[in-house]
């Protein structure tokens, strides 16, 4: 009898699923609990059972009757809503969908983007995978230089590597397209390196402006012309001599510290300045590798980090904060 009563409730939930008005709920309730309906009929079998068993197979078919009962009158309200379809309710409140937003560093990607295009600047891309050559070699990074260290870098192999800058990609512009060259290269770089303002993945944007008759003063006077944009015409700004093996003279770009306005923070190390990107006259020996003659042309390039760019325009102190997929920092830049 116990088999009988699960095969009975099975049958009706099934047929219960094939309803769809409203009039189907009564011949429903009288073909299984009606006088002669199948439950019925089960329960009148309880008088031939054993004494013993009787107690619990009658309370099986009373819960199997309150089931019944409780279900029909479910589906009768739900289909008295006209909304059940197949045994979903489309009236039970829905889920809504949270509206995305572009991640806070593509964001500043694409507003770094457009003052460098206002400036005449093309946009150019190449592979995140790259090769020794590009990566290093032509760009006057001898074999035992220390960039090239595996701890700093992602090797697939001797000579397969995750790009650490993108200046792989202003070689392969200058190796295809010829001169002159006026573009910015943004994209990830991959460099084996964490802590609060590291991360094995980040952002830059590099550019390089080669063409005859430039020089520092264009150098100076486009990457003035972007941080003003970026941060206001009033911040104060100071070229300090630097060294980069790509670059004869190098220099970094300071700004006056937008947290305390160069009074000297925690944020500048009580300097007063912050370091935003660091830049340079391309070296004469990287023009020999794409087969430009070195005394033909001049030119600048530089090279910065987007995360740093936002922490210092947020005011964020952890470049892990990027990446950690935290919905509740992410939403605020939306
Ligand atoms: C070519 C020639 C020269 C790109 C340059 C920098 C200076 C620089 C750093 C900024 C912060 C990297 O993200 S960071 O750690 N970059 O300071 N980059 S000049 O110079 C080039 C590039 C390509 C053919």
């Amino acid at each position: 009898m116990e088999k009988q009563l699960e095969e009975l409730k099975q049958t009706f939930s099934e047929e219960l699923l094939l309803l769809h008005s409203p009039d189907d709920i009564e011949p429903m309730r009288v073909k299984y609990l009606g006088r002669k309906g199948a439950l019925t009929s089960i329960l009148r079998l309880m008088g031939s059972l054993d004494p013993k068993d009787r107690p619990r197979m009658g309370s099986l078919s009373n819960a199997l009757k309150v089931y019944m009962e409780e279900a029909l009158a479910d589906k009768l309200e739900g289909l008295r809503r006209g909304s059940v379809f197949k045994g979903i309710d489309v009236t039970l409140p829905g889920r809504a969908p949270s509206k995305g937003c572009v991640h806070i560093i593509n964001q500043v990607v694409s507003e770094l983007e457009e003052i460098f295009l206002s400036l005449g600047f093309n946009i150019a891309s190449g592979p995140e995978v790259e090769d020794d050559y590009h990566n290093f070699e032509a760009l006057n990074i001898p074999e035992h230089h220390p960039a090239r260290d595996m701890q700093d870098t992602f090797y697939f192999s001797n000579d397969v590597l995750l790009r650490t800058h993108t200046s792989p990609v202003q070689i392969r512009v200058m190796e295809k397209s010829g001169l002159p060259v006026r573009i910015i290269a943004p994209g990830k770089v991959y460099r084996c390196d964490s802590d609060v303002s590291h991360t094995p993945m980040f952002h830059q944007i590099e550019g390089l402006w080669v063409e005859k008759g430039i020089t520092f003063r264009h150098l100076k006077g486009v990457l003035y012309e972007f941080i003003h944009t970026l941060f206001g015409h009033d911040i104060p700004l100071r070229l300090r001599p630097s060294f980069f093996p790509f670059t004869e003279p190098s220099a970094e770009v300071d700004m006056g510290c937008i947290i305390c306005k160069g009074k000297g923070c925690r944020v500048c190390k009580n300097s007063g300045w912050l370091e935003i990107l660091g830049c340079g006259m391309v070296d004469p020996e990287v023009y020999t590798y794409v087969d430009i003659d070195p005394g033909s042309v001049t030119g600048f390039a530089f090279g910065l980090g987007v995360e740093r760019v936002a922490m210092l325009k947020y005011g964020i102190d952890d470049i892990r904060m990027f990446f950690d997929n935290d919905l509740r920092f992410l939403r605020q830049f939306s």
